[in-house]
């Protein structure tokens, strides 16, 4: 996929503060510090777009980035953070239910692992979640440079296992260190937007032509 633009958009807190434009959004969960923004910027060809709030925990709500004024990237805040008030956790709570309940534009999330450890309580707690609302769903395993090639297939089965996730579910092994991945993530995410059929604006109508076959020789900003 060649990136020619992206940009941050909003903060949204509410609903009505989503943007109303209609383009297909790929949204990310994860654990607080598991490297969700990290992956963001790594797609996006961007070094520091997606921010890495100060205070984990702190500030429940949905970031909108967006590429090639097509796709939303939609990074939600990190669960699991100890210092989190059981006020803050009612309202992520509250929040992601509410969207991943009604966003129609939403055709993919993206579950993000850590690769070096066993999925938590909470990312089982979010894959159900996920399974009850009947959300395509794609499991990231990320920080995949932080252990040996040797290790990566036992690691994603634990991963998988301890998810119960579906056999048909997709499994992306991912660093944002190397950018091993990148491409196939952006594959998973284009048959994403295709078979919720939606269609990508100036594009001529297909998804493929916004596929670009050659190497993205963009450099990093
Ligand atoms: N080696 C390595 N480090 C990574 C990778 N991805 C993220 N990191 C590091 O992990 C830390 C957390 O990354 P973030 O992208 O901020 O994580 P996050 O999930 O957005 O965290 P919250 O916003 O708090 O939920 C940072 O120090 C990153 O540099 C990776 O693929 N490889
Ligand atoms: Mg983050």
């Amino acid at each position: 996929m060649k990136i020619k633009q992206t940009e941050f958009v909003i903060s949204a807190v509410r609903p009505n503060q989503y943007p109303e434009d209609g383009l297909p959004e790929i949204a990310l969960a994860g654990r607080s510090n598991v490297g969700k923004s990290s992956l963001i910027n790594k797609m996006m060809l961007r070094k520091n777009l997606a921010r890495t709030s100060s205070q984990p925990g702190k500030t429940q709500q949905l970031n909108y980035y967006r590429v090639n004024e097509a796709i939303y990237l939609v990074d939600f805040p990190g669960y699991g953070y100890a210092k989190v008030s059981k006020k803050q956790r009612e309202q992520f709570g509250v929040m992601i239910e509410t969207y991943l309940r009604e966003r129609q534009q939403l055709v993919l999330q993206l579950l993000v692992i850590d690769i070096r450890h066993e999925p938590s309580k909470d990312d089982v707690l979010m894959y159900e979640w996920l399974k009850h609302f009947e959300i395509p769903t794609c499991i990231v395993a990320t920080k995949a440079d932080k252990i040996p090639r040797s290790k990566w297939d036992k690691h994603l089965k634990q991963i998988k296992q301890t998810l119960g996730a579906d056999k048909e579910v997709p499994v992306v092994l991912f660093s944002s260190e190397t950018g091993l991945g990148r491409e196939q993530l952006w594959d998973t995410i284009l048959d994403a937007i295709d078979a919720a059929g939606m269609q990508l604006p100036d594009s001529g109508g297909t998804t493929e032509a916004m596929v670009e076959l050659s190497e993205n020789k963009q450099e990093q900003s």
